[in-house]
């Protein structure tokens, strides 16, 4: 039986549809619709768990979530392809970014998601939430000076992480020319055939 993924329009959903692009393994994709005022998740995702977040995968009867552990067991189930690379180094950075794209770029990025629906009574937190977020971005574009990919030179499952948190920043957040190596990165991973059929197969999606 082939994996479920439990897939929300334009959401960090997309990422898990990439990343099993990228492995090669049979899935899937069941597709959820925003609600179009509150642009909440619908409660048949509550169906599949109760917290009724996206994504969400089923594989062999259990239903898996969090993005980033999601990612974390595909690459196991794949042979570890896409995973940490074998060097200490790389492999560091590996897991430091697998995680910082939920841990330390979301909550800002989703500061600036309820602040700017705040209007008026947000304005004074714009400054200092988008403050935060351009932070991360400064330190991110010296990550990528000497080195391709936030691991070393080659792709891994951490790069499809970050991609979210980096297309939100360059849609929304202020990730311009002003940070060249953010984004070669960013044309780097949209011209891969791989994430162009997953962008074709999980529908809409406004941060590409
Ligand atoms: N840290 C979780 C966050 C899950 C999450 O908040 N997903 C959003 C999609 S962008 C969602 O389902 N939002 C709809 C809602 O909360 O109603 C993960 O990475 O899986």
């Amino acid at each position: 039986m082939s994996i479920i993924v439990h897939h929300l329009e334009n959401s960090r959903s997309q990422r898990i549809i990439w990343l099993l692009e990228e492995l090669g393994l049979p899935y899937e994709i069941k597709r959820y619709e925003r609600h179009p005022k509150t642009q909440r998740a619908p409660d048949s995702l509550k169906a599949i768990h109760p917290l009724g977040k996206s994504p969400m995968i089923e594989d062999d009867g259990e239903v898996i979530i969090e993005t980033a552990a999601i990612a974390e067991y595909l690459v196991a189930k794949a042979g570890g392809k896409l995973g940490a690379p074998k060097d200490a180094k790389g492999a560091r950075q590996y897991v430091q970014y697998l995680h910082f794209a939920e841990g330390s770029m979301m909550p800002p990025l989703y500061g600036l998601l309820v602040v700017g629906r705040l209007g008026l009574l947000g304005l004074p937190a714009r400054k200092p939430v988008g403050q935060m977020v351009t932070d991360l971005l400064v330190w991110l574009e010296t990550e990528l000076a000497e080195r391709d990919y936030f691991a070393g030179g080659e792709l891994t499952a951490a790069d499809i992480m970050m991609s979210f948190p980096l297309e939100a920043c360059q849609t929304r957040a202020g990730l311009d020319q002003r940070f060249p190596n953010l984004q070669a990165w960013l044309k780097r991973i949209h011209d891969r055939p791989q994430y162009q059929m997953a962008l074709e197969k999980g529908g809409p999606y406004a941060y590409a």
